[in-house]
């Protein structure tokens, strides 16, 4: 337990079971002292977190839907959060999604539907919902969105998504710009493999999780819980200086060739 949030209003975005990268945040900001507001899309996510939560004996302020595909869904979401808490001082954005059969194969087979797609959820969203969160967050804070090494050089079958991925960094850059004169700071973590339910099934996950051990400095995995601390860090003040930057949590796997 450490006191790094006490107090502060954090959003939590993609918690969809206890594997989810934003359930190992989840317990971070938990046992920094936040008071925690979630979104999920599917109702089975939403069953899910809320029995988690009741087991880990962690109170929610707010539970609220969100489709980030939507606009209408996100402005209500981020009004029923700013009329519930007043202030909100942090948001985590771990969504992301494309179509498993794009996710294969050559890029250049990539729709133009399965681009967009790609592109609209694990994104533009990121985009959305600072424009709304930003009206709640007068006080400053951060903003912290998870990406993967795939944004930066190219990792078979990531395809689509490595593309949404380099879109989402360079998203993060030009909103640090724009929300940093309200004392807002807005970050990515990039972090190695870890067998998520998003990660299940897709093709070159083992291989891509195996040369973690063989190959990254640490010699071993990344999991949730680590993502979550590096979170936790980018949303506290110790990283009060820190905006538009990615900050790699694997091992070190991408400093060696
Ligand atoms: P999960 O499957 O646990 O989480 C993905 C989440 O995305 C789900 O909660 C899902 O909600 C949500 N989501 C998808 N579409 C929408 C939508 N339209 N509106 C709202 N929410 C949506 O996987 P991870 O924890 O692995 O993924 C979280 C983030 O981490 C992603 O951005 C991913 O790219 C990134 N990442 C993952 C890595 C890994 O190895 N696992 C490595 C590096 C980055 P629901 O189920 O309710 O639809
Ligand atoms: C090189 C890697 C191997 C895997 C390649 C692509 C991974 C893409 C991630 C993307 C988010 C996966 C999906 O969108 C899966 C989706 O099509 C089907 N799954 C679902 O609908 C489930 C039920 C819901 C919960 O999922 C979502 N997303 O809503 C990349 C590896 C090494 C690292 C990973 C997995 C990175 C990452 O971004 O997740």
């Amino acid at each position: 337990m450490n006191a790094l949030l006490k107090d502060r209003n954090i959003v939590v975005m993609g918690v969809a079971n206890n594997r989810s990268i934003a359930w190992g945040i989840t317990k971070s900001l938990y046992n920094a002292g936040a008071n925690l507001i979630f979104t999920y899309r599917q109702e089975r996510s939403r069953q899910k977190l809320e029995k988690m939560l009741e087991k880990n004996e962690i109170e929610p302020q707010l539970v609220v839907s969100c489709d980030v595909e939507d606009d209408d869904s996100i402005k209500r979401a981020f009004q029923e959060v700013g009329d519930n808490v007043g202030t909100i001082h942090g948001l985590v954005h771990s969504v992301a999604f494309a179509n498993t059969d794009e996710l294969k194969g050559d890029y250049a087979d990539t729709s133009r539907d399965g681009y967009l797609l790609a592109q609209n959820i694990s994104s533009y969203s990121l985009v959305a919902v600072t424009r709304e969160v930003r009206k709640y967050m007068t006080e400053g804070g951060g903003i912290v969105t998870q990406t993967y090494l795939g944004a930066e050089r190219v990792v078979p079958n990531y395809n689509v998504m490595g593309v949404a991925k380099a879109a989402l960094e360079a998203s993060v850059r030009y909103l640090a710009e724009d929300v940093g004169k309200d004392g807002i700071r807005v970050n990515a973590v990039s972090a190695g493999p870890i067998r998520t339910l998003s990660a299940k099934g897709v093709a070159g996950f083992n291989e891509k999780m195996s040369v973690i051990e063989e190959k990254a400095p640490l010699r071993r995995q990344v999991d949730q819980d680590q993502v979550g601390d590096a979170t936790l860090f980018l949303l506290s003040e110790l990283a009060r200086g820190v905006t538009g930057e990615v900050l790699h949590v694997d091992s070190g796997f991408h400093i060696v060739t």
